[in-house]
């Protein structure tokens, strides 16, 4: 079993940027800076994702900055349209939580143009020119999916035959979906009987996770042992879907969820869910220090990395009153 961690920190991992070539005071004088930040996030999709806007808007407010936030709905286009809208409004800062990968090298042109630092937070971007963007602060999304099948292979080690799993993929296209995936194939490849019958996108929304759920269900029925779910929301819609279909969640089928949100954890104290990977969404301080930096002309780390633990259901009942989100 994994280590188990009680609360989740972050750490900056490398590259203190131009900070020690700055005097004390012009430190103090950056830091103490009211920004106007621009933030576009992906939307409200799950429980992981209002909790990382209000951990932003938080943040914001504490450091005295104005925000001006924009709900892109899961819409890359209405995306751009903010960030276009936020080069117009002249912000300081733009933050980004990019809903797929691809489709932003000319809008991060333009930001770069206006030299306004973008900071992109909780999904990464492929783009030619990596400087339009300062950094990227977020978890190891290959890390998580690597937990996710390393707790399956210890929990399943006393089981003979095949283990069927089916996967609930999250938004097509976004970096925590390509690399929940690619981390839980790499430690499952070589282990010929767990076998990933069907695999489609649930776009991370409990109602999508249940309707593709009922649908492997009626596809597979009772073959299927187990699910994992690239975040707890569609975790939370398939154990739906399986108690409709006469089934017992976290009995007749493991339930493995990733971000380990407090949803999760009822679902696991109820006996319902079996694990979930962390994943923590309070990135506000972090990304008001960076916005500080980056308005400073500082050079940041490329990936302020996010520490996490994983919380399987045994510990979930005492570990519940220290969640914060
Ligand atoms: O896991 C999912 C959310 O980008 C890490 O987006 C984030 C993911 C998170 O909607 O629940």
């Amino acid at each position: 079993m994994r280590q188990l961690q009680r609360r989740t920190f972050t750490v900056i991992l490398a590259g203190a940027g131009l900070a020690a070539a700055w005097s004390p005071l012009a430190r103090a004088q950056a830091a103490g800076k009211k920004l106007v930040i621009g933030f576009a996030q992906t939307g409200a999709e799950s429980e992981w994702r209002t909790a990382n806007t209000e951990s932003v808007k938080a943040a914001a407010k504490a450091a005295g900055h104005e925000l001006k936030f924009s709900d892109a709905q899961q819409k890359q286009e209405n995306q751009i349209k903010a960030i276009r809208s936020f080069i117009t409004q002249k912000v300081d800062v733009i933050i980004l939580a990019p809903l797929v990968t691809t489709g932003w090298d000319t809008v991060l042109k333009e930001a770069k143009a206006a030299k306004i630092p973008v900071i992109l937070e909780s999904r990464n971007v492929v783009v030619k020119d990596t400087s339009t963007w300062t950094t990227f602060i977020g978890s190891d999304f290959v890390e998580e999916g690597r937990r996710a099948a390393q707790w399956l292979l210890d929990n399943t080690k006393n089981t003979t035959g095949t283990v069927n799993i089916v996967e609930l993929q999250g938004t097509v296209g976004s970096d925590p979906a390509i690399d929940r995936k690619k981390g839980f194939d790499e430690v499952l490849k070589g282990n010929a009987r767990y076998k990933v019958i069907r695999s489609q996108t649930g776009d991370f929304t409990r109602a999508k996770g249940k309707e593709v759920m009922e649908a492997f269900l009626k596809a597979e029925g009772k073959k299927i042992n187990v699910l994992y779910a690239h975040n707890d929301d569609m975790a939370i819609g398939a154990i739906q879907a399986i108690e409709e279909a006469g089934l017992k969640p976290g009995k007749d089928i493991l339930v493995i969820g990733v971000a380990a949100v407090k949803g999760a954890f009822e679902a696991m104290i109820a006996g319902k869910m079996n694990v979930s990977v962390e994943c923590n969404p309070l990135l506000g301080p972090q990304l008001m220090e960076a916005a500080a930096k980056a308005a400073a002309g500082q050079t940041l780390p490329r990936w302020i990395k996010t520490i996490e633990g994983v919380f399987p259901a045994e510990v979930a009942a005492k570990e519940f009153p220290n969640r914060k989100y």
